[in-house]
């Protein structure tokens, strides 16, 4: 008997972008988790943007290092400026998970050393942006949508170029890379809803190589 697929193969949406539709489903649970003994070890808190705005979405991070901003700027740090302890380590599953994609993208040489996880409430956006904070821009960026569908922005490499609009649901995956990851990009303002898995929320996993 044939069984349903749950992820029907590499979808190119642009040159250098990689869309896995359903990659992470079978790890779902197994992903909330990890985000939640992430959480418990470093809350999710609403950053500050170097011109003093308090950013919708919360986010925490796993990894070797972690995105952080504030007054001072943009960067990657080793430690969660709330605890002054390293951030967690990123889970063997995130790993995996991040590499196995990146490898189905074309990319078969991704090591992530930083996971920056996002968690979106009903009203949070993401503004247009480009992700530059990183060393190495031939590394991609691999993202993983979990809980409440969202409206993705994709932009050209210049903020006024025509954007895209790409739904994103739970269990999808991108691989960003090559000429795609210097492109602007965004998260449209969440809608309510439910999700059976985790609830009135959004989370997001972004996969980096930052140093
Ligand atoms: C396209 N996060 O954390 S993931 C971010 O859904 C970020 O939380 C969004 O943008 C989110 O910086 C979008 C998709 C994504 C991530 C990085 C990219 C798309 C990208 C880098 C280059 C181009
Ligand atoms: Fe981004």
């Amino acid at each position: 008997m044939a069984t349903l697929a749950l992820f029907d193969g590499p979808r190119t949406l642009a040159d250098g972008a990689v869309w896995l539709p359903g990659f992470a489903l079978p790890d779902d649970r197994a992903l909330l988790a990890a985000v939640e003994q992430i959480v418990a070890i470093a809350p999710f808190r609403h950053l500050e943007t170097p011109g003093g705005l308090r950013m919708s979405v919360a986010m925490s991070n796993c990894g070797a290092c972690g995105w952080v901003s504030d007054r001072r700027g943009y960067r990657y740090e080793n430690r969660d400026p709330l605890s002054g302890k390293p951030w967690p380590a990123m889970p063997p599953l995130f790993r995996s998970l991040a590499t196995n994609a990146a490898a189905s993208a074309g990319f078969p040489d991704f090591a992530p050393d930083a996971c920056l996880i996002n968690r979106y409430l009903p009203g949070a956006k993401l503004s247009l942006h480009q992700d530059r904070d990183e060393q190495d821009f031939t590394q991609p960026i691999v993202s993983v949508s979990l809980g409440l569908p969202a409206t993705f922005q994709f932009g050209g490499l210049k903020r006024p170029d025509p954007v895209q609009r790409l739904p994103l649901i739970h269990g999808d995956v991108v691989v960003w890379g090559a000429a795609a990851r210097l492109r602007f990009h965004g998260v449209l303002a969440m809608k309510a809803g439910v999700h059976p898995l985790l609830g009135a929320q959004r989370i997001n996993l972004t996969f980096r190589r930052a140093r």
